[in-house]
Parts: C-alpha cells; structure tokens; sequence
C-alpha cells in the first residue's frame, strides 16, 4: 500500500472507498477489521478519547492491516493537523468549520509550500525519511508528502453549506466529508434525514463536489442507509461506530442465548 492512495484510485475508478469508524477500543479494535473487507479506518479524535500516541498505534495497526488511516482531529489547530500529518494519517477530517477561511487554513497548515506551509520533519509517516518515496529531496519530499495526504474537511454548518461552492473550489481541498447529523442539527432538522430541506442540501454538496472534481464523502450510521450512498454514488461512506457495533453485539449474543 506504500505507493498508492487507495481512497485517490477508488475515486478514479468511480467507485466508493468503504471505511468504518473508530470511538472506542485500542490498536486491537483496528486488527480485528483486517480481511472484513473496508478500505478504510476513520480514526475520530472528535469524539473518541484518544491522545496522540493513541492514535499513532491506531494508524500502525490500520497499516498492518492493509487500511488507509484517516484521522478526524479535534479541530483546526497546527498541533492537531500536524501531529496527525507526521504520524501518518493518509487523510484528515476537520469537524464544524464554518467560513471559506477555515478551510484555506486546513490547506495551509497540512500541505507544503506552495499550496500551505506545513512545518517539515522527517516524520513517521516517511518512515523517518527512509521510506522509499522520502528519500530524495526536500523538494521531492514536500510533493509525495502532499499526494499522500487527502483533506476531507466537512460540512456540517449551516455556514459552510451556504458557502460550499467557493468552499468546494478551493485549491488543496481533495473533498467534503458531510457529518449528516451535526449538519441536520444546524439546519434545525436534527436527524431529519429524508426532510426535503436536509436532500436539497446534500445535493448542493454534491453538485458542489462534482463541478470542481472533488471527493465526496459521508457517514452512515447502519448498514442500509450506507447501501443507499453507495447507491448515490458517493465516493465514500463511513459506516458505524465502533462503540455502537460492540454495544449492539453484545445483545445481539445475549439476545441468541436468552432465546
Ligand atoms: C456527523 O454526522 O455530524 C458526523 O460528524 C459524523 O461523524
Ligand atoms: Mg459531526
């Protein structure tokens, strides 16, 4: 998986990356997806409680287990960008911006000169520097570390879907993560999923994502709702939570021995 962006070939190919996401659990949460069948792990530093040397185990089991890492920080600040860019995230989700100006920030603290100004470190994403694609120049370096590096900032305000076409056009920006609660909850429809309003916004986002060549990306919380993105056409869709998938096991086994 080292030289390719799976998530960059699958959105190529026209087809949707599948990932799942992580609040809870360890290293061994992330082993346990090996073989099931995603292509990607959502590793949510927003809502989970993970410290950073947390989620640099997460990403070195998502690596062992053939999935790409992405990592939702906490918010848009340069320790969470850029920790989670030298650790190895192969992309970053940012929750709740709002403006234009947040989302050209994202660009200018993940992405090297020219299009930001990411502090350089031959970090572990690179394998220290002694990854093949890290050995060459610096210059060489800041390029294959931008490729390897997709941002997927969301929309969940009511701000940034009223300014999404500008959002959308901004160069560095690889897509749009659409948080469908929190962005329900902004638009005074909390859950309200098949409310007209929520399906003319996220055809907005769409058609936003579509006329600049743009990932476009959503979470699913069951199983039948990601059927029908994939159905859409998303290019990606995280399904479940790994707390809920747990929690809904456990009485489903209870459930089996009660019967
Ligand atoms: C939302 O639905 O608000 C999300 O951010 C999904 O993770
Ligand atoms: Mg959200």
């Amino acid at each position: 998986m080292n030289g390719e962006h799976r998530l960059k070939r699958l959105f190529r190919e026209g087809k949707t990356a599948l990932g799942t996401l992580v609040n809870a659990g360890d290293a061994s949460t992330v082993e346990c997806m090996e073989g099931a069948g995603f292509d990607f792990v959502f590793i949510d530093c927003e809502h989970g409680p993970f410290d950073d040397e947390t989620t640099v185990d997460l990403i070195r089991a998502a690596e062992l287990a053939g999935l790409e890492p992405v990592v939702r920080v906490a918010g848009l600040t340069h320790k969470e960008i850029q920790r989670a860019a030298d650790a190895g995230a192969k992309g970053i989700v940012v929750p709740a911006l709002r403006k234009p100006d947040d989302y050209r920030r994202l660009v200018d603290l993940a992405k090297f000169p020219p299009a930001g100004n990411r502090g350089f470190s031959p970090n572990r994403g690179s394998g220290y520097g002694y990854k093949d694609w890290a050995k060459g120049s610096v210059f060489d370096f800041m390029k294959a570390s931008d490729e390897r590096l997709i941002l997927l900032p969301q929309c969940e305000t009511v701000e940034s879907l009223e300014a999404i076409e500008e959002i959308a056009s901004i160069d560095g920006i690889d897509g749009i993560f659409i948080g469908p609660f929190d962005l329900s909850i902004a638009m005074g429809i909390p859950g309200e999923f098949a409310d007209p309003r929520f399906v003319a916004a996220l055809d907005r986002i769409r058609n936003a994502c579509r006329a600049n060549g743009k990932m476009l990306h959503i979470f699913s919380m069951t199983a039948e709702d990601a059927r029908k993105r994939i159905a859409e056409g998303y290019d990606g869709v995280t399904v479940g939570l790994s707390a809920s998938i747990l929690a809904e096991a456990y009485r489903n086994l209870v459930k089996a021995v009660r019967a």
